[in-house]
């Protein structure tokens, strides 16, 4: 049997260290206890890993074999084509015709040969990446202060410190395993921990104090901080004097922006706040922040995409670094401004260089020395001065001709780009579309003339840098499926067959990482904070057991233990040492409601989905914690708009429409819905919002303003509602209303209608028809309908359908398609639409490591006398694993103690 490997995590920022241990029938995945982000710990979706990549092996989704205009062609004609195609491109409008759009989930390797590819050999400066989306306005800000794109702080800070701010992060969902962390730490000494968002999430849960601003205030409640400190005399007039700039105007302009407590309380909505905590009004819990933010010396502000993805992010940046640099407090232990990163890789894409506006190493398209520095060490003689068009700007590009091929690696833009339809719209004009994905099906790939099947995370091997940038290694355990190959090689022999032999003869990812690393320190006087020269010779078995360190990783530095925190000593990477304060002003979003489009749609994640679920998607458990998207309405505003919880809403822009189950939660502000990122066309019918949102970008960053899409509301009457369940996938395109998901033993989806249709024709068509059964019960009058297909004495395809949502265990049927026989009860239970034990229907999975539902949770409470989260977790083990669950398992413990005691 093979031995245990040691990787990565390849979904979140956290970047937490896995141990891969064979078993007899594949493999079981566990936290590396030797890895310094996450000491052993896992989040419910690193426990699944092992789940998606069999459902790889077991399933058709997987891309195996290279495709060119829809036939599957070999490798070598692969290659061949596409770079046939792009130089005849190139020949005939030139290089800046070309453009690449990459991704923070590529490994280092596969971004430095994209970066070195397009920009040094075909000589176009257009390659940006989904980075652009999500991490652009961090690097806006953190250039402005710092004068690098540097994190000051790490993970332990999340530990050491006092008071932990997250604003616009939704840690416990988004980063579980830093969430853990902060949660222990809070244990022990009592963290003082606070949530801006405008709505209350799951991380509220540990939260001292919510501060559920309104969208897109955030500037102004820094501005209103900076003013207030600074009134206060609670920054740090000595650290400013030596090693800030910009403090004074900076301070004028927040003083003038938000002059005092109240009207700060007023721009960020929070004087009107009803709140009805101990913590009392909106403006006594803004004094609150302020009180705690000056008492406490060791504070982390925690900031992710409710700061970047806004039309004001780079501002909203700064203005929490203004706080940070105010008080002295940027790397030192348990006190910075700490960015977390959301891809696996976010941060490596950033230190090679892959966004638009960087050129590579940390250096700047615009200057002519970086420039000449660079195309000498990669002796190229196309790489030109200039910065490419940012992802928004690229696919208009692309949809008035300039741009005539593109090549698209490991994201999914028709989904997860603004205006979707258009991005669509331009993909479908483009005479050249490359799409290099790992699996068969995606929004994108429906628009691609060439598909090439990339290896997927089990099977390749490259370096990840995480949120606090330490780098660690992603190894393979498994061939690669089909014909999959990594993404640096299937570049590099592109670019071996478009002539550039000699750059691009890698052998192994560790010639990549040796050239990067070199590149890094190349002629790098220390004015570069990115350089892990001490790699620039690390051949393949040094490179292979590489331990996770962090940069700087200087030649200087031994190549293991890079510098935990930067900044400490107060000496920037600006021309002057200094850090600056920027002089800022709260504007309001850039993407206005109106008469008709009065509500904000804020987009987002769930705790068991990534992105566009590729992936994710594949794995029961994984889907079961929330298998539709839902759209989250506060009940006045679902009174407004004629919406029931569970019925179904039609979500209008100008720009799109969505379909959304509604649930109502006073989570939410009246105002203001909270809406999922992850559906698309091949989950969904119309679940997408990327559809809705409006183009509206960072004027600095190029970032979208995801969070903040003017919607409308109106109910979808649906004559019917159904449940089917499915062995195969069903195509379900002619319906208004369906959302596929993977059930334990069966694909299941919701649907819906407005109009008669024939149930029955529903029905996948059976695999072998000489002993396909069906059978049926129907109450017309009552629009009752229930069928079930058997092949043999297993069952294959199950159908429910009714005026209301069939109210039906959807675990309950969707395990009976692994049984051989289903019993004659189970028959019976079926043409009844009642599953045998009425106690566990409707039951709903909570806790996702120990696979326990809501049934199990609320017979614990009512007859076990659990009063506690801890005491379900003796009791049911559920919430003792990664413990994002806790937040619900409190919840469900609110309502069902106190009916358990009448
Ligand atoms: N489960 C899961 N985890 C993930 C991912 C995933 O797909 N699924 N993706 C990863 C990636 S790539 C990323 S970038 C990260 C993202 O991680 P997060 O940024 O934590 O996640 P989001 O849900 O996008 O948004 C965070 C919060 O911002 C709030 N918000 C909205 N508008 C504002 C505002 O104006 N001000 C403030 N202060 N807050 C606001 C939202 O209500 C939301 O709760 O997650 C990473 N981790
Ligand atoms: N409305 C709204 N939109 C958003 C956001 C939001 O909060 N709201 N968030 C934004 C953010 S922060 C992000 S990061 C983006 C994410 O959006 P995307 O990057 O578009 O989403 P993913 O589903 O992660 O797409 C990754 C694709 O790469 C494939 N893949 C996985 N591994 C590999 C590999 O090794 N090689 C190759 N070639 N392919 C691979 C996957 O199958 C998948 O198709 O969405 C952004 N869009
Ligand atoms: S927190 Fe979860 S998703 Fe993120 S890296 Fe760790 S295990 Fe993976
Ligand atoms: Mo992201």
């Amino acid at each position: 049997m093979q031995d245990e490997v040691k990787t990565t995590c390849p979904y979140c920022g956290v970047g937490c260290g896995l141990i891969i241990s064979p078993t007899r029938d594949g493999w079981a995945v566990g936290g590396d206890p030797d890895h310094p982000a996450n000491f052993g710990r896992i989040c419910s979706k690193g426990a699944a890993l092992i789940d998606t990549i069999m459902a790889e092996e077991q399933r058709d989704i997987r891309l195996l074999e290279p495709e060119v205009d829809g036939k599957q062609v070999a490798w070598n004609d692969a290659i061949g084509e596409t770079a046939k195609r792009l130089r005849d491109t190139i020949e005939q409008h030139g290089p800046k015709s070309v453009a690449f759009y990459v991704s923070g989930q590529l490994l280092t390797e596969d971004y430095y040969v994209a970066n070195k590819l397009i920009k040094g050999f075909i000589g176009s400066p257009h390659i940006d990446t989904n980075s652009r989306l999500c991490m652009a306005s961090t690097v806006v800000g953190h250039k402005r202060a710092f004068g690098a794109d540097v994190v000051p702080g790490c993970y332990e800070d999340l530990e050491i410190a006092d008071l932990v701010i997250l604003t616009g992060s939704n840690l416990a969902w988004c980063h579980p395993v830093l969430n853990q962390r902060l949660r222990t730490a809070k244990e022990k000494h009592g963290t003082k921990i606070v949530v801006i968002d405008p709505r209350r999430t799951a991380s509220c849960d540990i939260a001292d104090l919510h501060l559920p601003i309104k969208p897109g205030s955030d500037v102004a409640l820094f501005n209103g901080l900076l003013a207030w400190l600074d009134q206060t005399r609670n920054t740090d007039l000595r650290y400013v004097a030596r090693h800030v700039t910009g403090y004074e105007h900076a301070v004028a302009e927040a003083r003038a922006d938000c002059p005092d407590i109240e009207t700060t309380a007023e721009k960020c909505g929070l004087d009107t706040h009803e709140s009805a905590d101990e913590l009392g009004s909106g403006l006594g819990r803004l004094e609150t922040f302020f009180n705690w933010f000056a008492a406490f010396e060791r504070t982390v502000t925690v900031f992710s995409q409710g700061v970047n993805q806004s039309s004001s992010g780079s501002d909203k940046v700064n203005s929490i670094l203004n706080c940070h640099l105010a008080t002295g407090r940027v790397g030192k232990p348990g006190s910075s401004p700490f960015s977390v990163t959301g891809q696996p890789n976010a941060m490596g894409g950033r230190e090679v260089g892959g966004l638009a506006n960087q050129l590579a190493a940390h250096m700047n398209p615009n200057d002519p020395v970086d420039v000449d520095r660079v195309r000498r060490f990669w002796k190229s003689d196309v790489l030109k001065q200039g910065e490419g068009y940012k992802a928004v700007d690229m696919f208009r590009a692309i949809e008035r001709g300039e741009i005539k091929a593109v090549w698209i690696m490991a994201t999914n833009p028709a989904v997860s780009l603004p205006d979707a339809d258009r991005v669509r719209l331009a993909l479908s004009r483009c005479p050249l579309v490359i799409v290099s994905d790992v699996v068969n099906d995606t929004d994108t790939l429906r628009h691609a003339d060439i598909k090439l099947p990339a290896a997927g995370w089990a099977e390749k091997s490259g370096t990840v840098t995480n949120s606090e940038r330490r780098i660690s290694r992603q190894r393979p355990f498994r061939q690669a499926l089909g014909n999959a190959r990594p993404d640096w090689w299937i570049m590099s022999e592109v670019a071996k067959a478009m002539g550039y032999v000699k750059a691009f003869k890698y052998k192994d990812p560790s010639d990549i990482f040796a050239e990067h690393a070199a590149l890094s320190e190349f002629e790098n006087d220390g004015t570069r904070a990115f350089d892990i020269g001490a790699w620039h010779k690390a051949r393949k078995s040094v490179y292979d057991s590489m331990e996770p360190f962090q940069w700087p990783a200087s030649r200087k530095s031994q190549p293991a233990n890079g510098a935990t925190r930067l900044y400490g000593d107060g000496i920037f990477s600006t021309s002057s040492g200094r850090a600056k304060m920027l002089g800022l002003t709260h504007s309001c979003p850039q993407s206005q409601t109106s008469r008709e489009y009065p509500l904000i749609a804020n987009s987002g994640r769930y705790r068991d989905q990534w992105h566009t679920m590729t992936r994710t998607g594949t794995a029961a458990r994984l889907s079961a914690h929330r298998p539709e998207p839902l759209l989250e309405i506060h009940p006045k505003d679902a009174a407004l708009y004629g919406l029931s919880d569970g019925g179904i809403a039609r979500i209008k822009s100008p720009h799109g429409t969505a379909l959304m189950r509604v649930a109502i939660t006073d989570a939410q502000t009246p105002g203001q819905v909270f809406v999922p990122m992850h559906w698309n066309d091949v989950f969904s019918a119309a679940g997408g919002i990327g559809r809705l949102q409006p183009p509206n970008v960072d004027p600095h960053s190029g970032q979208p303003e995801s969070k903040h899409i003017p919607v409308t509301l109106e109910p979808f009457s649906a004559k019917w509602q159904g449940l089917l369940f499915s062995s195969t996938p069903v195509d379900l395109s002619k319906l208004p209303y369906w959302v596929g998901a993977t059930g334990p033993g069966s694909m299941v989806y919701e649907i819906a209608g407005d109009a008669p249709i024939l149930f029955k024709s529903l029905l996948p068509i059976a695999a072998n028809r000489d002993v396909e059964q069906i059978i049926e019960y129907s109450d017309a009058n009552k629009g009752v309908h229930r069928f079930a297909r058997l092949e043999g004495d297993r069952i294959t395809g199950a159908l429910f359908v009714g005026p209301d949502r069939p109210a039906l265990g959807r675990d309950w049927v969707s395990n009976l398609f692994g049984a051989d026989a289903i019993a004659p009860v189970e028959r019976n239970a079926l043409l009844a639409g009642r599953m045998p034990d009425a106690g566990a229907i409707n039951d709903r999975l909570i806790c996702s490591c120990f696979s326990v539902g809501l049934a199990a949770i609320s017979k614990a409470i009512s007859e076990q006398n659990a009063v506690t989260a801890t005491d379900i977790g003796r009791l049911l083990q559920a919430g003792t694993g990664c413990g994002s669950c806790v937040p619900e398992i409190k919840e469900i413990l609110d309502d069902v103690l106190p009916r358990a005691a009448e």
